[in-house]
């Protein structure tokens, strides 16, 4: 267990359903993210190494970088407050892309095929200062409900609102698993590091954050955010919000300027 005071509160979960993201600048200190190099450099952090499915603690238990990285308490209090106790760990990709390195990924999402309420999250973690020239991971902030399949949306170049990850070391970006998004190219003469980790929910995701604030007043503003790129569609994915914050706090009546309620009116 992790202390009340490491967990997300109602506002960041608010966010978190809103733009299927969080961000977290600097969390991890230096001694950390050097040693996670450096286990990149070893090649011993390899990308599906491990077997899916067991539990997330198992991995990485003598490890002093990335496991160390996963023990601390922030971190510990992110994935509690997203996916609850004794998560699963689903795979991870270790990116080591090279420098001069000048192709991005097209659009993506990592999902398969996937319209559960119930989610995974991704750790998307930076271990080193990420300038824009050397790509950092390119994300669009409330995409994650669209059910995009794969590369489905590999088509497209830019979206309004897109959020490039220029951040300084130790930045740790958590993502709902349907969260739609790629890798930029590095123009830099730099390796550039990125360690993705997906995990599983081994219980009902209800209520794990600190909910002391649970009826901040701010939650429907957050919920309604309108990020652009979806033109007039914006409804639709506040709908689709409503849902997924009805499911995270057990209320099934849970609303927000009326848009599901008008909708569920059928009287017979
Ligand atoms: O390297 C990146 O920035 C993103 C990689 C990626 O798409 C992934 O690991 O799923
Ligand atoms: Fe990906």
């Amino acid at each position: 267990m992790v202390s009340c005071s490491k967990l997300l509160n109602t506002s960041q979960m608010a966010n978190f359903v809103s733009d299927g993201l969080l961000v977290f600048n600097g969390l991890i200190p230096e001694s950390i993210n050097s040693e996670v190099m450096r286990e990149l450099d070893d090649g011993k952090i390899q990308g599906r190494a491990a077997a899916a499915g067991q539990p997330l603690s198992d991995l990485w238990q003598q490890s002093h970088g990335i496991g160390a990285m996963m023990r601390m308490a922030e971190v510990q209090g992110i994935i509690e407050s997203l996916v609850g106790p004794s998560p699963l760990y689903d795979h991870h990709a270790a990116h080591r892309v090279p420098p001069r390195h000048h192709e991005g990924q097209f659009w993506h999402v990592d999902a398969i095929i996937d319209v559960r309420t119930h989610f995974d999250i991704q750790i998307f973690y930076f271990p080193h200062d990420t300038p824009r020239v050397m790509g950092g991971t390119l994300f669009l902030p409330g995409s994650h409900l669209r059910r995009a399949h794969e590369f489905d949306i590999s088509r497209h170049q830019n979206f309004r609102g897109q959020l490039p990850i220029v951040c300084p070391a130790g930045t740790v970006v958590v993502g709902h698993h349907g969260l739609w998004h790629c890798a930029q190219p590095n123009h830099t003469d730099s390796m550039r590091y990125m360690i993705k980790i997906r995990i599983n929910p081994t219980v009902r995701q209800k209520l794990l954050w600190d909910t002391s604030d649970l009826h901040d007043p701010d939650v429907p503003n957050i919920l309604s955010r309108n990020h652009g790129w979806y033109g007039e569609d914006d409804r639709l994915e506040i709908c689709n919000r409503i849902k997924l914050w009805r499911f995270l706090v057990g209320d099934d009546k849970y609303d927000v300027n009326y848009w599901l309620t008008r909708i569920e009116n059928q009287p017979s």
